[in-house]
């Protein structure tokens, strides 16, 4: 009578997954303008985006006809710090050339 019985207890762990994330890429995009010549832009993309003449060639090519082009995909800082470069080295030389970074979906 009277007498005390503890129920045993069933602890309920919550386990924590820690998943490591893959961090966003954003694109570097090279944006057509009327005044930065050609040849400016392939040494600029050669120089900032260790580019071939092909490729840097291909990709003004594409900025030109379509307006813009992809140029490449890295990490958010990254993408910001190639844009800025780019943009800088057309600035320096008196031209408009122009990059900018958007988020990959
Ligand atoms: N449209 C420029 C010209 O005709 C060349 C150019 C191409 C400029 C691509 C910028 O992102 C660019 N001289």
């Amino acid at each position: 009578m009277g007498e005390i019985v503890e129920k045993p207890r069933t602890k309920v762990r919550t386990k924590t997954k820690t998943k490591t994330q893959r961090p966003r890429l954003h694109k570097v995009i090279l944006v057509n303008d009327d005044y930065t010549p050609r040849e400016f832009v392939v040494v600029v993309l050669k120089g900032v985006f260790h580019m071939s003449e092909e490729q840097a060639y291909r990709v003004m090519l594409t900025a030109h006809q379509k307006g813009v082009c992809v140029v490449a995909v890295f990490t958010r800082e990254i993408a910001e710090t190639k844009a800025t470069e780019g943009t800088q080295a057309g600035e320096r030389a008196g031209f408009p050339l122009h990059f900018t970074t958007e988020p990959e979906e």
